[in-house]
């Protein structure tokens, strides 16, 4: 009876301890990808944060208003400038200008967690 008893217990714990193990041991590919897809979520609200931003700050510049900021528009730095234009077309953007804070910030994230 006793021997019957212990058979079921261990039987009932090693259930449990699998069932467990298998919820841990997601394949490490499936975790690296949930992990960049939480980091592209991140990014996509930290877009929707800087946009608006960026826009203001472009509304403010934009003297000839064609929606970009030409160099003789620019009241920075002419350094700053060649920095932010990142396509050197002489112009900068609302999407040059986000991307490049976006990416500025998420980047390294994003690097970490594709080589964890
Ligand atoms: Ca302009
Ligand atoms: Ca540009």
């Amino acid at each position: 009876m006793k021997k019957v008893v212990w058979t079921a217990v261990l039987a009932v714990v090693g259930v449990g301890l699998t069932a467990v193990g298998a919820g841990a041991q997601q394949p490490p590919q499936d975790r690296q990808q949930a992990r960049i897809e939480r980091l592209q979520a991140r990014q996509e609200k930290l877009r929707a944060r800087i946009e608006p931003r960026v826009q203001a700050r472009i509304d403010k510049l934009d003297r000839n208003h064609d929606a970009s900021v030409s160099r003789d528009e620019w009241t920075g730095a002419p350094k700053r400038f060649n920095k932010l234009d990142t396509n050197r077309d002489g112009v900068l953007t609302k999407d040059e200008l986000v991307a490049r804070l976006v990416d500025r910030r998420m980047s390294r994230r994003l690097r970490a967690a594709r080589h964890r």
